[in-house]
Order: C-alpha cells, then sequence, then structure tokens
C-alpha cells in the first residue's frame, strides 16, 4: 500500500462534518503508515485560514472501527477533561448527526480532529532535549489513563505486542512464502530465528504477575507527540488508535526505538543505524521524572532497555513479515521499503546489544537497578 492522494469524493465526506467556514482544500498530510491522513482548510473569513486533520481509517488493520472510535472518544474526553479548554489535547469534532465517525458510499471510515496549531511533530529526535520532552509526555500521558472510567478499553488489534504472535507470524509468513521473497532475506530470516527466545521475556513476567497490565498508548513513536513550535514542549499525544490494555514497557520500549536511534527507521544503510546511549540515558530520566515513573516496580525499572530491544525486534519481525506477504499492511514508498525498514530494526537490536554496559551502569544510576 503506498500514499493515497485526496479522494474525488472527498468534499461530500467533509459535508457530514460541521466545519467552521468554508471548505477551500485538502492534502495528504504526515508519514504514519496506516491511515490515510489529511490536512483540511477551511475559510472563515480571517486571515489565517481554520484547519483540520481529516482521516480515513484503516479499516483492514483496525477491524471494529465503531470501537476503536468509542476509545477515542473516552480516551480524548477523559484527557480533554483534565488538561482544560485551553490546551491542545487531542480533540475530535463530531459528524453532524453526533457519531465521532463516519462512513462514506465506498464503505470508508472517516473522522476529523481540530488541527493542533503552532505544533509539529519529528521523524526523528536531534536533541536531548527533545528525547526528555518526549519521554515525559508518554509517561504522563498514561499516567493521566490511570483512572480512565468505563471500564476496559477495547482491543483495537489483538496480540498487538504479543510478541509470541508475532514471531508466529512471521514464520507462518516464511513458510507459505507467498511471493517468493524469503530467497533474498536469509541474513535477516537467521536473525529473526537467533533472537526467538527473547519473545516470551515480558510475557513470562505479565504471566507470574512480576509487570502489571495498565491502560498505554502502544505506538509511542516519536512522530506520535506534537512539540510547541516555539518552545519544543509537548503539547498533544496524537495517534490514539492503539490505547489500550498493555504493559508501560512496551511504550518506553517503542519510545526508545524510535527516539534513541541513529538514523531513520527506513535509511537503506542500515550500517548507520546505532543505539544513541546519550539519548538513551535522557528517556530513562524522562519517562522515570514524569507522573508514571512513581508507579513503575524494580522489574520494569530493570527492563526498560530489555524492552527498547524487543519493541525493536518485534517491529523488525513485523516488516519482515509484511515483506514476505507482499507489502500488504504499511505504507511502501518502493518494493524494498519494508525489508530497509527490517534491516534498520535488526542493525538497532544488534546496537543494543552491543551496549549493554554503558545500558547498565545507566540503569544503575538513573533508575536504581
Ligand atoms: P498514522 O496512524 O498513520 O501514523 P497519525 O494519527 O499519527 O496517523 O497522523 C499522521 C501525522 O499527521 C502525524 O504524525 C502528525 O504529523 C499529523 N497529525 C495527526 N493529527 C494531527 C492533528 N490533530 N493536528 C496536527 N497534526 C496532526
Ligand atoms: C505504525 O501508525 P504509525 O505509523 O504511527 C504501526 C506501529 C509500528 C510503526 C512502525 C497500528 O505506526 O505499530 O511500530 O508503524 N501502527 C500500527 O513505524 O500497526
Ligand atoms: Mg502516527
Amino acid at each position: 500500500m503506498s500514499a493515497t492522494p485526496v479522494p474525488a469524493h472527498f468534499p461530500e465526506v467533509l459535508r457530514q462534518f460541521p466545519l467552521a467556514g468554508r471548505y477551500v482544500s485538502a492534502a495528504p498530510y504526515g508519514s504514519g503508515h496506516i491511515n490515510d491522513t489529511y490536512v483540511v482548510h477551511c475559510d472563515e473569513g480571517r486571515p489565517a485560514p481554520r484547519r483540520y486533520v481529516a482521516q480515513r481509517i484503516n479499516h483492514h488493520i483496525f477491524r471494529n472501527v465503531p470501537a476503536l472510535m468509542e476509545n477515542v472518544q473516552r480516551v480524548t474526553a477523559h484527557l480533554g477533561a483534565k488538561t482544560g479548554p485551553n490546551s491542545r489535547a487531542l480533540a475530535l469534532v463530531s459528524a453532524a448527526d453526533g457519531r465521532p465517525v463516519i462512513q462514506d458510499e465506498f464503505g470508508g471510515w472517516w473522522r476529523l480532529y481540530h488541527f493542533v496549531e503552532g505544533a509539529h511533530t519529528v521523524d526523528r529526535v536531534t536533541s536531548e532535549a527533545e528525547a526528555r520532552e518526549a519521554a515525559r509526555a508518554f509517561g504522563d500521558f498514561q499516567a493521566q489513563l490511570a483512572d480512565l472510567p468505563g471500564g476496559r478499553l477495547q482491543e483495537t488489534i489483538p496480540n498487538f505486542h504479543h510478541t509470541r504472535s508475532r514471531f508466529e507470524n512471521f514464520r507462518r509468513a516464511l513458510a507459505e512464502d507467498k511471493v517468493g521473497r524469503a530467497k533474498e532475506v536469509q541474513p535477516e530470516i537467521d536473525f529473526a530465528f537467533s533472537r526467538e527466545a527473547d519473545a516470551d521475556v515480558l510475557l513470562g513476567l505479565l504471566a507470574q504477575g512480576q509487570v502489571s497490565e495498565r491502560v498505554t498508548h502502544n505506538d509511542t513513536k516519536i512522530n506520535n507527540v506534537m512539540l510547541d513550535d516555539t518552545t519544543n514542549r509537548a503539547v498533544a499525544v496524537i495517534d490514539l488508535d492503539t490505547v489500550m490494555p498493555g504493559l508501560p514497557l512496551y511504550d518506553f520500549g517503542e519510545m526508545m526505538r524510535t527516539s534513541a536511534s541513529s538514523t531513520a527507521e527506513d535509511d537503506p544503510k542500515a550500517e548507520n543505524m546505532a543505539l544513541v546511549v546519550p539519548y538513551f540515558r535522557v528517556l530513562v530520566e524522562g519517562y522515570l521524572a514524569s507522573a508514571v515513573g512513581g508507579v513503575l516496580n524494580a522489574t520494569e525499572r530493570a527492563h526498560l532497555a530489555f524492552a527498547g530491544k524487543l519493541m525493536t525486534y518485534e517491529n523488525g519481525l513485523r516488516f519482515l513479515t509484511d515483506y514476505l506477504q507482499g507489502d500488504t499492511y504499511y505504507k511502501i514508498k518502493h518494493p524494498r521499503h519494508n525489508l530497509d525498514r527490517c534491516r534498520t530494526q535488526f542493525a538497532l537490536v544488534r546496537s543494543i546489544e552491543a551496549e549493554q554496559e554503558a545500558i547498565k551502569r545507566i540503569l544503575g544510576e538513573v533508575a536504581g537497578v
């Protein structure tokens, strides 16, 4: 799947939402791998246009969109109530009939968000301050959801971070070898098998009750936090489609994977990829200083770096699986895109392993474990 232009029926979709002003234009937006995201400009007679973010939700991946939107509605309402009317927290625009999502004539599901103005996302961290801010924002986000009312959130993608399931999906894709690519990727296949045992570590701790489930974001990529254009302070955590029960370690791990890495996830030169140790330190400091810091037990603190390695391995497995299956899950820009992504992830796993000494020292100094 590749990036999608604004569809011809887009004005029809927008007609179902109460916009402030006249619809002027829309354009593809952001670099997400899953949904189709568009920025919408409206003219309300002011010099600056009013903007929205419209998203067509990928319903091949999110199979129960109404359930997903119920989660998003609950989470945004809860965060909105906590952060107050002047915050820039992510906020939905309900359709004219009051629903949080509408369906177009082709079966596509659409939602609309207020545009978070005066803020931006980055695909890579380029300063310690940015890393610290992301860690604080994702930690606080999780703490704010600890008292979410209304019972357990729905699992929008079952077994999302169940690394053992991810491994079995990979094994099946390899056995099927649908598009005949297995022969090109033997080193990656060997690497995937060589680290198989890691898949069970956190699941084992969970089964033994040593770590516990909470409401987590589960996709704490650095480009899912919006930073203020002037101060670089985090103003909103976005991409709430996978907010559901999970482990805080998954959130820290995803953050480490995307924020303490030396190059882009899809750098075609995997040798450019390594752990940026100073950013890792700052992430641990920032996460522990956030509101969630006090909640993590010693086992969780001791597994922070392991979680980063595990999430990196898991993403590598997922990219490899998608490559073997013929690129049906993630958006790609060229035929080897998923393979490039897989290679950077496995390179990062190796680098995290090679930095064990530095990691141990940092966890001792900063996390007391
Ligand atoms: P995906 O699931 O495809 O990653 P996201 O919800 O993360 O989709 O959106 C993709 C990108 O669009 C984000 O990285 C961000 O840059 C931008 N974006 C999303 N929502 C907003 C918003 N409400 N205001 C401003 N920009 C947004
Ligand atoms: C996807 O939606 P986006 O681009 O933020 C994926 C994450 C992966 C990530 C890899 C729902 O995130 O799980 O870690 O790509 N989201 C989903 O870059 O599968
Ligand atoms: Mg995103």
